[in-house]
């Protein structure tokens, strides 16, 4: 029986455990994750490094969001140094919580006049923007970054930020505003452990502090020691502390000499986001996003976890039935995104042998037929419906055509045969040399993903 159950579960599993989902995002380098659980959705804010980059040259901040963990939609750059009037460069580590029907970016910054860093906030309607500068001037400004913030359950609100000091301000309910002084959180060897070899920093903590509370217990998970950075974390009784040291989360690993913590539980898991060097071209400046589940220990501690090219399992299902955004992706290689004249982002940067791969698609019954919206400003393509793999089993073509422009588009519609159950779906573009085409949506019709009752 136990050989007949394991061999019965090999099989069920292996269809849909597809390999190299991290880094989250292969469209550009991305730094910084900060992961925001908001109505069955997770939304990613991140820092984008340039590509070439020699320093951390940073002028704008992203967004993605999914509800599977696997399937990345890009919202693109709600928000930029440029939001900010007073400030000049460097946008970096932040973090997006939500309070009160509004979402609060905290972001480090350039302010101009001084030429020092400061706290800056932005705020939006919507979790995927567009922010504004929520006060048109810093929230704090004394020369140290990577703000978090974390609201208790009284409601009482708190940023914490700093390198090499930590700080810590009460934030007021409007979460714009703070009541009392920044005042130092003692870096004590006890509360962050011990740092040899750098009297000016006695204790682990480096930088990039992302605070939550979990069951009761406080905890300060942080980018520790330099360089190359690993993560540890702390815990409290209180907001304030006092801290305690618990060691190493993620040791040094994946070529990029800083890594930056992120951690959020999501329908019932546990998740560890973090940055490496991990895309080709990647490395300390031009950095990559990635995501690892994880099981908290019974008594609240965090167990090691290693980098992977895995990633997180999916834990939904795509409905291929209702409009899906072309930059949704699972993997994709070859294509970049943009702003879409038509709203929202689009793919583009289509050659010859580009794809990409959208996880989990819950087709049912079967699909009949595949529409996706496209635009032309040369001959077009086509895009190759497979399922399971870039060269797998095809289930329809669609040719695209010129359509006059890169941003005039056109719905394209072809038969689908042979699509049922669940897959992972890879879009595969073939045509001639150059750019053929951008896509913005798909959506399939036929058999329905959800089957509930007879109708
Ligand atoms: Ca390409
Ligand atoms: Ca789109």
């Amino acid at each position: 029986m136990t050989a007949i159950a394991v061999l019965l579960c090999v099989v069920t599993v292996i269809p849909g455990t597809a390999r190299a989902d991290n880094p989250i995002v292969q469209t550009i380098y991305t730094a910084d994750p900060a992961p925001l659980v908001h109505n069955g959705r997770v939304y990613l804010y991140t820092g984008h490094d340039e590509d070439g980059s020699t320093y951390f040259t940073m002028k704008e901040w992203r967004v993605w969001s999914s509800a599977d963990l696997v399937n990345w939609t890009d919202h693109g750059s709600p928000m930029s140094v440029a939001t900010f009037t007073w400030a000049s460069a460097d946008a970096w580590a932040g973090q997006a919580v939500y309070r009160n029907g509004k979402f609060y970016w905290y972001v480090p910054v350039k302010d101009r006049a001084s030429g020092q860093m400061a706290i800056g906030v932005g705020v939006s309607n919507s979790p995927t923007g567009p922010f504004t500068d929520a006060i048109g001037h810093p929230l704090v400004r004394n020369g140290e970054i990577d703000p978090t913030v974390f609201i208790d359950d009284n409601g009482q609100a708190y940023l914490y930020w700093g390198n090499p000091n930590l700080w810590y301000v009460r934030l007021n309910a409007d979460m714009i505003s703070y009541s009392g002084s920044p005042t130092k959180i003692p870096l004590t060897t006890a509360g962050f452990g011990t740092r040899t070899g750098d009297p000016n920093r006695p204790t682990l903590y480096e930088e990039g502090p992302w605070v939550y509370k979990r069951n009761g217990l406080y905890y300060n998970v942080f980018a520790a020691k330099c360089c190359s950075e690993f993560i540890g974390y702390s815990t409290a009784p209180g907001p304030t502390g006092p801290w305690t040291y618990r060691g190493t989360i993620m040791p040094t690993q994946g070529g990029s000499f800083t890594n930056h913590p992120g951690v959020i539980d999501f329908n019932g898991g546990s998740y560890f986001f973090y940055h490496n060097g991990a895309l080709p071209g990647g490395g300390g400046f031009t950095r990559s996003v990635a995501v690892e589940k994880f099981t908290y220990n019974a008594d609240g501690t965090i167990p090691a976890i290693n980098m992977t090219t895995t990633g997180a399992p999916r834990v939904g299902t795509l409905n291929p039935y209702v409009r899906q955004e072309a930059e949704t992706i699972a993997w994709g290689s070859g294509v970049e995104t943009e702003p879409a004249g038509e709203g929202g982002m689009n793919v583009g940067w289509i050659e010859n042998g580009d794809h990409i791969k959208v996880k989990g698609v819950a087709f049912g019954s079967g699909a009949t037929s595949f529409s996706a919206r496209v635009a032309s400003a040369t001959s077009g393509g086509r895009i190759e419906l497979r399922l399971d793999g870039v060269n797998g089993t095809p289930v329809g073509t669609c040719t695209v055509p010129g359509t006059g422009g890169w941003q005039t588009w056109t719905t394209v519609t072809c038969p689908v045969t042979g699509a049922t159950g669940t897959h992972d779906l890879y879009f595969k573009y073939t045509g001639g040399s150059g750019y053929l085409f951008n896509a913005n949506w798909w959506q399939f019709t036929g058999g329905s993903s959800i089957q509930i009752g007879v109708t």
